[in-house]
């Protein structure tokens, strides 16, 4: 059955979603690393292929940035976004590196050594100045933190640790500023995780400040817990800040969205959809992020891909025919209620999505677009170039 072409225009007007700086960039996994002659090696890179993305796709105006990785030491954040407006696109969330450095064997905000704990806070007001800079909404917060042992440290000691940080760091945020608490069960940490859980996440934002709300990130979650039902909790509790996409067969597996379980994406999409409709249309502020390493697949191909099932499954998701699933729901009609969203979730939504774009005067088929643009051969034989030039022919600062 074709779409109501109306629900889905209406979706994708409203549908942004942020591509990350680190997706264009060579990464690996800790067993190695595959290089691409067209992956980007600096942050000029990144943007011009953010920037790309968003030409091609008219919904990824805003590109993420870790910092470590993106601003060299010194470097005017103004300045870089003065270069991300030239491409017509805009700094995204300011993500904060508490991972990297020596200092942090023991952890960052949570480390029981006064030394690390001050240095992460630092980094963090760096990261919070950072965004005012360039003029960025969120600070979004990943911590490795957590012990590798039993009785290695205090859990409640650790968990003090980080109530204070953070609290200190919503201190300093400007009226505009959000920051964003992600959660992860596992890895490096693997005993223990600070904030392992969107339960962690969520009482450590509430104690932090109003403008402290959780970030989920579909990898980090056990198998088969239900990742929609998180959703629906935080949106009931004003605490969806975020989300970073990205699929998964086992844990963080970082592959392209969709590619292993389109329904529960669709399923996610559903909950928010569903909160809007309750509330005559109202949809709560939350950013979109996608957060994945693909190594293997072309990255600005991976990119393309990801960004057009994000927005085919935020269409389908909003065909969901909500007055018949609440009369469903209210005569426990199991079977008619499942089927409102199969219904939804069945849909080809192709013709109207290929339309919209035609609207926007964009390309039917941003990947195909792509491929005929020549973009990744062009940058393939600059780039490789540039790094013989530079003598890192096979090497790229993320580690
Ligand atoms: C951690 C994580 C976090 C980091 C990103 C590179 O697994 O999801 O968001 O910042 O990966
Ligand atoms: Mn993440
Ligand atoms: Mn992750």
């Amino acid at each position: 059955m074709p779409a109501s072409p109306e629900t889905v225009f209406r979706a994708l007007d409203s549908f942004r979603i942020e591509t990350p700086s680190w997706g264009y960039a060579d990464t690996g996994t800790r067993f190695g690393k595959f290089h691409q002659p067209a992956a980007a090696i600096d942050m000029d890179d990144k943007l011009a292929d953010a920037a790309h993305v968003h030409r091609l796709t008219g919904c990824c105006p805003t590109v993420a940035t870790h910092v470590l990785w993106d601003f060299a030491p010194g470097v005017d954040a103004s300045v870089v976004a003065s270069k991300a407006q030239a491409l017509d696109i805009r700094i995204g969330s300011i993500n904060p590196n508490l991972f990297q450095d020596q200092l942090y064997k023991l952890g960052s905000v949570g480390s029981p050594f006064e030394t690390a704990r001050d240095q992460a806070l630092a980094h963090i007001l760096d990261c919070i100045r950072i965004g005012k800079a360039t003029g960025s909404r969120a600070v979004s917060l990943w911590f490795a933190d957590g012990t590798n042992y039993p009785g290695q440290d205090s859990i409640r000691e650790r968990k003090h640790r980080f109530e204070a940080a953070l609290k200190e760091a919503h201190a300093h945020l400007s009226p505009e500023q959000i920051l964003l608490v992600e959660y992860k069960p596992f890895e490096p940490a693997f005993y223990q995780t600070d904030l392992a859980d969107w339960g962690m996440s969520f009482l450590t934002a509430k104690k932090a400040g109003p403008q402290a709300k959780v970030l989920v990130d579909t990898g980090h979650h056990y198998l088969s817990q239900n990742i929609e039902q998180i959703v629906a909790w935080l949106l009931d509790e004003d605490m969806l800040g975020g989300f970073h996409f990205n699929d998964r067969k086992y844990a963080d597996d970082d592959l392209t969205l969709g590619s292993i379980d389109p329904y529960q994406i669709f399923r996610i999409f559903h909950e928010i959809h569903f909160f809007a409709w309750e509330r005559g249309g109202k949809y709560p502020d939350i950013e979109y992020m996608i957060d994945q390493s693909h190594n293997l697949k072309p990255k600005i191909e991976a990119m393309i891909q990801t960004v057009c099932t994000a927005q085919e499954l935020y269409a389908k998701a909003a065909l969901v025919d909500h007055e018949a699933l609440v009369q469903a729901q209210r005569k426990g009609n199991i079977v008619d209620a499942e089927m409102s969203l199969k219904k939804a979730f069945n849909t080809d939504v192709s013709v109207a999505i290929a339309d919209w774009r035609g609207t926007k005067g964009l390309e039917a088929d941003p990947l195909a677009a792509h491929r005929a643009s020549g973009y990744a051969e062009k940058a393939a034989v600059e780039r490789a170039k540039r790094r013989q030039e530079l003598g890192i022919a096979t090497e790229h600062s993320y580690a």
